[in-house]
């Protein structure tokens, strides 16, 4: 890439602050209307742009990147997830991909909290008897959930975000369990009073609280597949911060219906921006709109994480934040 200021394109508007750095520092092509681009549009800039920096809500996938111009030489999402991206066709061009890891771990978490919390304790529906007029007082026997102290947390993907939501659920008095390709070595373990399960499917049969902390890759598509959610107790609650794709959407959807489950906290969803009617039915869900890292700090600090691997990819060294397929 020359060391002129390289062409970028950003696919949707930024926090404001982080604009006006893209603006200073590179040949921006910034998001008027925040409106996600066509796949056309995509095409579009990436015939003619050096860097793009997409987010979850584009899907630059190999038709896209089979159409770029060779100009072209980075893919800098905004994000930390990148299975919106085909990630081996980009390398197999030459084309880096880099992502905004470590940013946005403590306010995942706070909000993987909000939902362990949520659920059980019938935070919404409370919410929803004051609003609509209905309270009538107090009574000993109304609105009652379940303790979260003492239960036991399953965690899916011990990573960054895990490891936090871990220390979160242990202050709250949960015990820690968790499935993760890799074990942690023995002093994170200890650390953060952490059982690894080698078999998710033993691990789910015997936890209170289940919650998805994994990428949306192939080998993890619907990992929470029928076969799997049956093997949860119908007593647990399950909370997915990460993909709405880890789960099988429908089989979770019919089995909360069925009341073979006893809850649900989703801030991420299969088909977004689609929620399956009988999740937006149920009494037993929390749902919020893939929120997660969504505060102003978050959202600053990725914008300046993709500037960063913009400028050292520019400066001619390996940017931080790449992404390997072998990674995924
Ligand atoms: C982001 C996320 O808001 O970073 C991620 O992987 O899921 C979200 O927190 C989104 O990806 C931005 O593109």
């Amino acid at each position: 890439m020359p060391k002129s200021k390289p062409s970028v394109i950003v696919t949707r508007r930024l926090p404001d602050v982080v604009e006006t750095r893209m603006r200073e520092l590179f040949d921006a092509r910034l998001s008027l209307d925040d409106r996600p681009m066509t796949q056309a549009e995509l095409v579009e800039a990436v015939k003619s742009c050096e860097v793009l920096v997409p987010t979850v809500t584009d899907t630059i996938d190999a038709a896209v990147i089979s159409q770029a111009g060779p100009q072209l030489r980075l893919i800098a999402n905004y994000g930390n997830g990148v299975d919106n991206i085909d990630v081996q066709t980009a390398l197999n061009r030459g084309i880096t991909v880099t992502n905004t890891p470590g940013v946005l771990t403590e306010d995942t978490a706070d909000m993987t909290m909000a939902l362990i919390l949520a659920v059980p304790r019938r935070i919404a529906e409370g919410m929803a008897v004051i609003r609509e007029g209905e309270w009538n007082g107090w009574s000993p026997t109304w609105m009652l959930g379940h303790r979260i102290w003492g239960k036991r947390l399953g965690i899916i993907g011990m990573g960054r975000i895990g490891q936090a939501v871990a220390r979160r659920a242990r202050a709250f008095g949960m015990s820690i369990h968790y499935h993760n390709r890799r074990r942690l070595p023995g002093s994170v373990e200890e650390g953060l009073e952490a059982t690894w399960w080698e078999s998710l499917d033993q691990m789910l049969a015997r936890m209170d609280v289940i919650s998805i902390h994994c990428p949306h890759t192939p080998a993890t598509y619907h990992l929470l597949s029928a076969r799997r959610l049956k093997l949860i107790r119908p007593e647990a609650f399950v909370v997915n911060t990460a993909r709405g794709e880890v789960i099988d959407e429908n089989a979770l959807a019919r089995m909360l219906e069925a009341g073979e489950l006893a809850g649900a906290g989703l801030d991420v969803f299969e088909h977004e921006p689609a929620v399956n009617p009988k999740l937006v039915r149920s009494k037993r869900v929390v749902l919020l709109p893939h929120m997660g890292s969504a505060t102003i700090e978050s959202r600053v600090d990725m914008g300046e994480r993709v500037i960063i691997n913009i400028k050292t990819y520019q400066d001619g060294h390996r940017p931080p934040d790449r992404v390997l397929p072998s990674m995924l």
